[in-house]
C-alpha cells in the first residue's frame, strides 16, 4: 500500500490569518496561538499576514479574496462565536463553516476553520489557550499538514 501524508514542516510557507474583532478577548489569543504554532514548525513570522474583520460573518469574504489572490499557501480563519451572546450563533457557525469549506474547494487553497464555537464563556476560555488548548494553534497545525499533503499528492 502506498501511503501519502503531510508533514508538519512550515519552512518557506506563507499563510494569512483572518481574525474577527468580535470577542477579541478570545480571538487575540487565537492569533498568538496560530503564530506560535507556525514559528515552532519552522515558519517565519514575517511570512504571516494578519487581516482583521469585524465579526465571524465577515471571515469568508476576506478569506475568499486572500485565497483567490494566490499569494499564500493557506488561509486560517480565527473567530469566537459564543451562544447566548446572540440567538444567531448557530446560524453564524453553520453559514461560516460551509462558506469557508466552499472557498477551499473553489480555490484549491486550504482554508482552515479556527473558530471557537462555545456554549458559554467558560468553554471559550478553555479553547483559547487553557484546558482544551488553543483553536488557533490547532488550525495552524492542520493548515501546515494540509498544505504539505496536497504538495505530496
Ligand atoms: N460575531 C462573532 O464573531 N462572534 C459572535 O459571537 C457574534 N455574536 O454573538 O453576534 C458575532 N456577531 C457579529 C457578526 O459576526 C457580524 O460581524 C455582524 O452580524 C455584521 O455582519
Amino acid at each position: 500500500m502506498k501511503e501519502i501524508a503531510g508533514n508538519l514542516d512550515a519552512t518557506g510557507l506563507k499563510m494569512a490569518l483572518v481574525v474577527s474583532r468580535f470577542n477579541s478577548f478570545f480571538t487575540e489569543q487565537l492569533v498568538k496561538g496560530a503564530a506560535d504554532c507556525f514559528v515552532r514548525h519552522g515558519g517565519k513570522e514575517a511570512d504571516l499576514t494578519l487581516v482583521r474583520v469585524p465579526g465571524a460573518n465577515e471571515l469568508p469574504q476576506v478569506a475568499q479574496r486572500l485565497a483567490a489572490a494566490g499569494q499564500v499557501d493557506a488561509v486560517i480563519a480565527l473567530g469566537a462565536v459564543i451562544q447566548g451572546a446572540t440567538p444567531h450563533a448557530d446560524l453564524i457557525n453553520g453559514t461560516v463553516a460551509r462558506a469557508l469549506a466552499k472557498i477551499a474547494l473553489d480555490t484549491g487553497v486550504p482554508v482552515l476553520n479556527g473558530i471557537v464555537c462555545a456554549l458559554n464563556l467558560e468553554q471559550a476560555i478553555e479553547r483559547a489557550g487553557t484546558k482544551q488548548g488553543n483553536k488557533g494553534w490547532d488550525a495552524t497545525a492542520a493548515a501546515i499538514e494540509t498544505v504539505n499533503v496536497l504538495k505530496a499528492l
